[in-house]
């Protein structure tokens, strides 16, 4: 056997790293070693502002405590059981705490693993429950261009990335997408969501019109797009699309990986917006990015009908060994427990106001042309050079982090969605760290 490499300067080569140019990576590492509160402790002992919560998880920032005894309690106790016909405590309490939070009439809770396991899974309900109420002819399913559902089979075929789909074969068949919303020449540095504007989500029924309503199952989208580069709804646009889906029977799915459990200053987006889903996606935040989890939010009437329809015996041929694990489960209830008791849930509309203003001081600096803002999430866009798309925003990345912050960038689009916990002081560091990497742009030297 070989020797395990230094704990510290690990070979990297047998580690495929997921979404990473892994050659460009290896040959030149970020390494982080750990991390409390704010910051990561990168291996070269820099403390690094966390601007993006990890990958939009940590939302109470690192090392909690709480969390940590929480998780090596429960794996010294039980460290798993199943959950197919059979049962153990803490997901049930999980699920319990979830629906107080979720909005009214979410009273169930199906567990998965992550974000895409919870598109997948949101996804099959719609199609089962479709068929239990007898229209089983409702096989469509419809999502949005540019909208991110993470990387399953439904997640790719509903999302909108030509990039994470062209690969992968002819992916589900009877999707379709609607237009994405990011519109910057009518609605560049619009603060929060831009003017009321239904047309695009009126291009729904022209897909209804399309297809015809008996044939669609369930939407799909993100209230606000997080991961191709923050995209705002206009006012006004998920409400329409609630309207035109409860019109022609169609279920509405809110992927809120990203903005649930406080982002936008609400616990989930669908009351930030006042918009009710029929079902409700999420991980990420479930458990503070700890432990691996994700969830899917289910209306009553869903779970009504599945119940009826199952006439007692297996009602959802769905599940995963983890799901509802006790260890992920007592990371939730622990992670739940702070957001409750330091009232991080609506944290982000308390920061809101100085969080925008802070964004929309890059508006002028070298290249910008576009912030959109809302809760504690910003994008701000930068121009692309005009033969390497993408070049610009990852050079200002690198810069960021080496000069001590962690921002992410998507093409020449840089998002920050920072721990919910931060401070005013933390977020003048974060944007002047930001702003001082852009005007810095073709100054220093070149990074890739
Ligand atoms: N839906 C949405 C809306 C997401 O943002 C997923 C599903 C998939 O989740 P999992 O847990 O399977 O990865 C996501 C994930 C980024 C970034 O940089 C965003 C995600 C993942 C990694 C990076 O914006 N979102």
């Amino acid at each position: 056997m070989k020797p395990v490499s230094d704990i510290n300067t690990p070979d990297m080569s047998a580690f495929w790293m997921p979404f990473t140019a892994n050659q460009q990576f290896k040959a030149a590492p970020r390494i982080l070693k750990s991390a409390e509160g704010m910051y990561y402790h990168s291996e070269d002992g820099r403390k690094i502002l966390d601007g993006t919560a990890g990958l939009w998880c940590c939302n109470a920032g690192h090392g909690r405590r709480e969390i940590a005894e929480a998780v090596s309690q429960q794996i010294s106790h039980l460290d798993f059981a199943p959950t197919f016909q059979m049962g153990h405590p803490l997901p049930f309490e999980l699920a319990n705490r979830l629906v107080e939070i979720a909005p009214k009439g979410f009273g169930h809770v199906f567990y998965t693993n992550s974000g895409s396991e919870s598109v997948d899974t949101a996804l099959k309900i719609a199609l089962a429950w479709q068929r239990a109420r007898g229209q089983g002819t409702r096989t469509r399913l419809i999502g949005r261009e540019r909208g991110y559902h993470g990387v399953g089979f439904g997640g790719i075929s509903v999302g909108g990335i030509p990039g994470n789909r062209k690969w992968f074969g002819s992916l589900l068949t009877g999707v379709d997408h609607l237009p994405h919303t990011l519109n910057i020449g009518k609605n560049a540095f619009t603060k929060g969501l831009p003017a009321e504007d239904l047309t695009l989500a009126d291009e729904l029924e022209k897909i209804v019109f399309l297809h015809d309503a008996s044939n669609i199952a369930a939407v799909i989208v993100e209230p606000i797009a997080g991961s191709t580069g923050v995209i705002m709804p206009p006012k006004g646009y998920l409400k329409r699309l609630r309207e035109i889906c409860t019109k022609h029977g169609i279920l509405l799915i809110f992927d809120e990986v990203i903005t649930g459990f406080g982002r936008l200053g609400s616990p989930f987006a669908a009351q930030e917006f006042d918009v009710i889903p029929d079902m409700i996606t999420c991980a990420k935040g479930l458990t503070n990015g700890a432990i691996p989890m994700g969830a899917v939010l289910v209306q009553n009437h869903i779970y009504d009908d599945m119940m009826a329809a199952g006439k007692g015996a297996i009602e959802l041929f769905h599940g995963y060994t983890y799901s509802g694990h006790p260890v992920a489960a007592a990371a939730g209830l622990a992670t739940l427990e702070i957001y409750r008791n330091e009232n991080l849930l609506s944290r982000a509309a308390d920061l809101a106001g100085y969080w925008e203003e802070a964004a929309h001081s890059l508006k002028g600096c070298k290249h910008v042309k576009d912030v959109r803002n809302y809760g504690l999430v910003a994008g701000i866009e930068i121009e692309s050079m005009p033969d390497a798309p993408g070049k610009r925003a990852y050079e200002v990345f690198v810069r960021c982090f080496e000069k001590g912050a962690l921002i992410r960038v998507t093409g020449d689009i840089i998002a920050l969605s920072p721990p919910l916990i931060i401070e005013r002081s933390q977020i003048d560091d974060l944007f002047t760290l930001l702003q001082d990497a852009l005007q810095a742009q073709e100054i220093g030297r070149a990074h890739v």
